[in-house]
């Protein structure tokens, strides 16, 4: 499918994210990208990467960004900066990259929530969510729903489930009960992508159709941003510059998986998991299940 590839945002579109605490669908790969960074997902799915001490998935689920080339390319592409540079500011870092797999007719979901509980940010607008699609996102597939406005809410109380078929962190929900009337699906095409506010309520579905649901998520936050449990947070410099001297810029990787990123990943991790799993119960962990 093509799509005519939009690099800003109109003002229309900047007053719209405000209002509704998301947007979308944004034009952002074309199709040979689309067809690139797919055929390099389904290369290391097929095992040809380095030995590793985890599965892939570990690496794939949380700050990809950090191992993989195509993940820090995903994430730095000048289309999807450009999008996210009217709601930042010039100076935007990534805190995080995560891939969201839902295989072809399985039960995988992500339950209600507000990203911001459980980041360490508080209730901050230096932040935004990119996903991008790449493949199609659509209301069979398990596309992201959205709550239109709920990011004019504070952060609401929500409860840990660690549901075996929950794909976030820890199975964590919002404790709102959300209508059918009240989701906005985000149905997009392989190549286009949604911007949300850390503090929307949203989630997904299961995946009722014959092809894969793969989407990227890329956290992006300015420097303005202040984590409140650690004194320094790590962060990759995408666009501009930071001063605030409250990151430590980690750099892209260009070799899949090397020894020095595979290091830094885990460092990085354990120093993460402290922020989101704040409040947990002693006796679980982030990503318990599968
Ligand atoms: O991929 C999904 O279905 C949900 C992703 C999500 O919750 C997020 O990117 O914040």
């Amino acid at each position: 499918m093509k799509h005519d590839n939009q690099s800003t945002l109109t003002t229309e579109q900047i007053e719209q994210y405000w209002q509704d605490g998301f947007l979308f669908p944004l034009s952002v790969l074309n199709d040979d990208e689309v067809c690139r960074f797919t055929n390099d997902l389904a290369a290391l799915e097929r095992g040809e990467h380095p030995t590793l001490e985890q599965p892939l998935t570990h690496y794939l689920r949380m700050q990809s960004h950090l191992v993989l080339p195509m993940a820090a390319q995903l994430a730095t592409h000048p289309r999807v900066l450009d999008a996210v540079e009217p709601l930042l500011g010039p100076n935007i870092m990534i805190w995080g990259a995560e891939f969201f797999i839902k295989e072809a007719q399985s039960t995988s979901v992500v339950t209600m929530h507000q990203d911001l509980t459980y980041w360490g940010f508080g209730e901050t607008s230096d932040q935004v969510t990119a996903w991008i699609a790449l493949t199609p996102s659509t209301v069979e597939s398990g596309c992201m729903d959205f709550v239109r406005g709920s990011h004019k809410n504070p952060i609401l109380p929500h409860t840990d489930t660690h549901a075996d078929n929950n794909l976030l962190s820890r199975g964590q929900e919002i404790n709102v009960k959300v209508s059918g009337d009240d989701r906005t699906h985000v149905v997009l095409a392989p190549g286009q992508m949604s911007l949300h506010h850390g503090l929307t309520i949203h989630g997904s579905q299961p995946n009722r159709s014959s092809e894969r649901r793969i989407g990227f998520a890329i956290r992006y936050i300015n420097p303005s941003a202040r984590q409140a449990t650690v004194e320094r947070e790590y962060a990759m410099l995408a666009r501009g510059v930071d001063d605030s001297d409250a990151f430590i810029h980690v750099d892209a990787p260009s070799t899949s998986f090397s020894d020095t990123s595979l290091s830094r990943h885990a460092a990085i991790l354990a120093a993460r998991a402290r922020v989101l799993g704040a409040g947990m119960a002693a006796d679980r962990q982030l990503f318990q299940t599968p």
